[in-house]
């Protein structure tokens, strides 16, 4: 049990659970790289581990006492008429259960591969129901965006290096995409752009696309995608153009036939992810032209293809002197993308991260996503856990995704939440959906650790239906995962439930944003870079105040960004959330909270309470052993050791920042005493040597051993 099965095992299921099998799976396609062949192969495999039965695949055969899986037309044709009483929609699929006659049929194979999954996965929890129901995503666009590098590495990667590149070339021994396509189309997705969005030319030269194309290859019989990210000079740096303005007919010219030689090696390419004008990359900008040029000229060149075009809307290159305290960084994305609404083709969905700023643990919706009207909107968010512990904390993620999508931006007096924009539906446009950023890597964990894959479980089923259940999902994935047993389901639930809330806790609260190392690393505790950046995420704490006036009336104007309603809610203190206040307001620390609290003694109770939530973790992990296997046992109880004590690191670094910085103390009177502590730098060291460190916060009398 290395976890590089995920949620896929297939574990045999305990003693007393039975019940009437199909005595053979009919799947009708049998051509190797179909997603229906794919199926079939999936239910063998499924029924064989789960029951320990063997089952043989036909192509066509008798309906009654078989799986059938395929397409609505693929059943018409062997079977006369279709049973499916509900619309199916693209990628969509019927599933019913009779007993041992079991109908799986997809709109598409795609879909069809879908509904063979689902099949397995109740049989692997031990649900026998006799269903009867279509389902159908939200949204076509369901993708992952890799950060991986042509040279192997992997940008906030937290699993190993590339399991698609080395040394500039794509690896020969595929074994691990396709496992990976496996894993992506059980939980629907549909697409994977494979390269980092700071992208790099060579992606594209002949022998790249190539080696592409073989990841496509892979991909295929799962009924994945594969997108590319675009660097926009490559007409300059590989086609030795001497320009790479979008509106260049030799740039055009270039692109249309970069484009051409892809779809001939890949036909069911998906499309292009640009990061243009981004943190130092080059774009349409600086030629002066718009975002929009830039991004239509991709989106003419795969037009005749069938294939879109991702354009991030992570855009503020053009940031503000330091010290301008009407700049805010966190109106950029509006500033630059609003004035351009309808100007897009209708083949570009601009990529918006959830929140303003850059997936921090808590941040109010992007108001772009209240501004594009007439534009497809997609929401960009991150599995891999770049600002919230990188994967050695345990943070379960869809209750904090759940806060934007589930946000009501009241654009134009009526509802329209965030998950409703960005499916197309709530303004009609024809595209959308969401990406996630997830850096699997060589790893046997893939993500670096067991429990962060229940969050790539829960993206690909939000990204299907944004109101499903975010703890039924996590439980199903840990039936999946780690069995059935009911103290193992309920202990993992209670931690991964608990977890986001206490990551925040010890963190960052109040919404000043997670106050890590900001300049490098984005990991341990460093609130004191955060004002001396460039990057944004500030806090403007001061000796007797803290947090961001956003205010139209006294601030940045970020507030204004949105519609009238949540503008004016935002605008004002009292009816400004408490978990977002310093993203909105700057107030003494002495100000009182809703809760009765004031700022400061909030501070302190949050780290305490955040930190005690996650030594909590490891004994509630140590109340399983023995009831899952040892392996992922002691690796997953090393990072929840690891977590409890950073967590402490943590609260310590924050406690102490804020209050040397107000000089005000804590009621409960528990900063700055530790009267059971013993220092490191006290006991006696064999191959450790004591180490001051900066910012002195970090280190109890600003020492650690190293
Ligand atoms: C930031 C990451 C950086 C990415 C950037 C992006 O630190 O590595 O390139 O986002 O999304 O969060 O483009």
């Amino acid at each position: 049990e290395n976890g590089r099965q995920a949620w896929l095992r297939y574990a045999p299921l305990p003693q007393g659970h039975s019940t009437p099998l199909p005595l053979s799976i009919i799947a009708l396609n049998s051509s190797t790289n179909s997603p229906v062949n794919t199926a079939g192969e999936e239910l063998q495999k499924g029924i064989q581990g789960i029951f320990g039965k063997q089952l043989s695949i036909f192509n066509t055969g008798k309906e009654t006492s078989s799986a059938v899986v395929g397409t609505v037309s693929q059943f018409q044709k062997a079977f006369g008429s279709s049973p499916v009483k509900d619309k199916l929609e693209e990628d969509g699929f019927w599933l019913n259960i009779k007993g041992s006659t079991v109908q799986i049929l997809g709109q598409n194979e795609r879909g069809a591969l879908y509904g063979a999954f689902e099949y397995l996965s109740m049989l692997a929890q031990g649900n026998f129901s006799n269903v009867e129901y279509a389902t159908n995503p939200v949204a076509p666009v369901r993708w992952i965006n890799s950060w991986d590098n042509m040279d192997g590495s992997i940008t906030r990667g937290f699993g190993g290096n590339s399991i698609f590149f080395a040394d500039g070339h794509v690896v020969s021994d595929l074994t691990r995409a396709s496992e990976y396509a496996r894993l992506l189309s059980s939980i629907r997705i549909n697409a994977v752009v494979v390269n980092d969005v700071n992208a790099n030319f060579t992606t594209i030269n002949p022998e790249n696309i190539q080696g592409v194309g073989r990841i496509a290859d892979i991909f295929r019989p799962y009924g994945v995608q594969l997108g590319l990210s675009l660097d926009f000079a490559s007409p300059m740096e590989l086609g030795n153009l001497s320009t790479y303005d979008p509106l260049d007919p030799g740039v055009i010219a270039f692109w249309d036939d970069i484009t051409k030689q892809i779809y001939d090696r890949i036909p069911d390419f998906a499309g292009y992810l640009v990061k243009a004008d981004s943190e130092g990359t080059p774009g349409p900008m600086v030629y002066n032209r718009t975002l929009a040029d830039g991004a239509n000229l991709f989106a003419k060149a795969i037009k005749p293809f069938g294939g879109i075009v991702m354009y991030r809307a992570f855009v503020y290159n053009q940031l503000p002197d330091e010290g301008d305290w009407k700049a805010d960084r966190a109106n950029a994305a509006v500033d630059f993308f609003q004035p351009l609404d309808g100007q897009f083709d209708d083949n570009v969905i601009v990529q918006i991260k959830y929140g303003p700023i850059d997936f921090q643990v808590r941040e109010p919706a992007s108001p772009l996503f209240a501004n594009l009207l007439e534009t497809n909107t997609a929401i960009e968010l991150q599995v891999a856990q770049e600002y919230l512990g990188q994967q050695c904390h345990l943070v379960y993620l869809p209750p904090l995704w759940r806060t934007i999508l589930d946000f009501d931006l009241r654009v134009q007096n009526q509802s329209s939440f965030v998950r409703n924009v960005i499916t197309g539906e709530q303004f009609k446009r024809p595209l959308g959906g969401s990406a996630a950023v997830v850096n699997v890597g060589l790893n046997d964990t893939w993500l670096g650790s067991h429990l962060a894959m229940s969050n790539l479980y829960a993206y690909g089923h939000l990204a299907w239906d944004w109101t499903s259940d975010s703890e039924e999902i996590l439980q199903d994935w840990t039936r999946l995962t780690f069995g059935l047993d009911k103290t193992v389901v309920d202990t993992i639930t209670q931690m991964s439930m608990a977890s986001w809330p206490a990551y925040e806790n010890y963190s960052g609260n109040l919404g000043e944003q997670t106050l890590n190392d900001i300049l490098y690393t984005h990991f341990g505790p460093n609130p004191q870079t955060l004002d001396n950046t460039p990057w944004g995420q500030w806090t403007r704490a001061d000796h007797t105040s803290i947090g961001m006036d956003r205010t139209v009336s006294n601030g940045t104007g970020f507030s204004g960004q949105y519609p009238p309603e949540v503008a004016a809610m935002y605008e004002n203190i009292e009816t400004t959330r408490d978990d977002l206040l310093l993203w909105f307001h700057h107030v003494n620390y002495t100000q009182k909270l809703k809760s009765g609290k004031t700022v400061i003694q909030h501070f302190y109770d949050a780290h305490y309470e955040g930190a005690e939530t996650a030594q909590k973790f490891v004994t509630m992990w140590q109340s399983l052993k023995g009831k899952i296997d040892d392996e992922r046992y002691e690796d997953v109880l090393f990072r929840q050791v690891f977590q409890a004590g950073h967590s402490i690191v943590w609260r310590d670094a924050i406690v102490n920042f804020y209050n040397n910085i107000s000089g005000i103390p804590d009621d409960a009177g528990r900063v700055g005493h530790h009267p059971f502590r013993i220092e490191a730098e006290s006991m006696e060291l064999s191959g450790y040597q004591p180490y001051v460190v900066s910012p002195f916060e970090a280190a109890s009398n600003s020492i650690a051993i190293v």
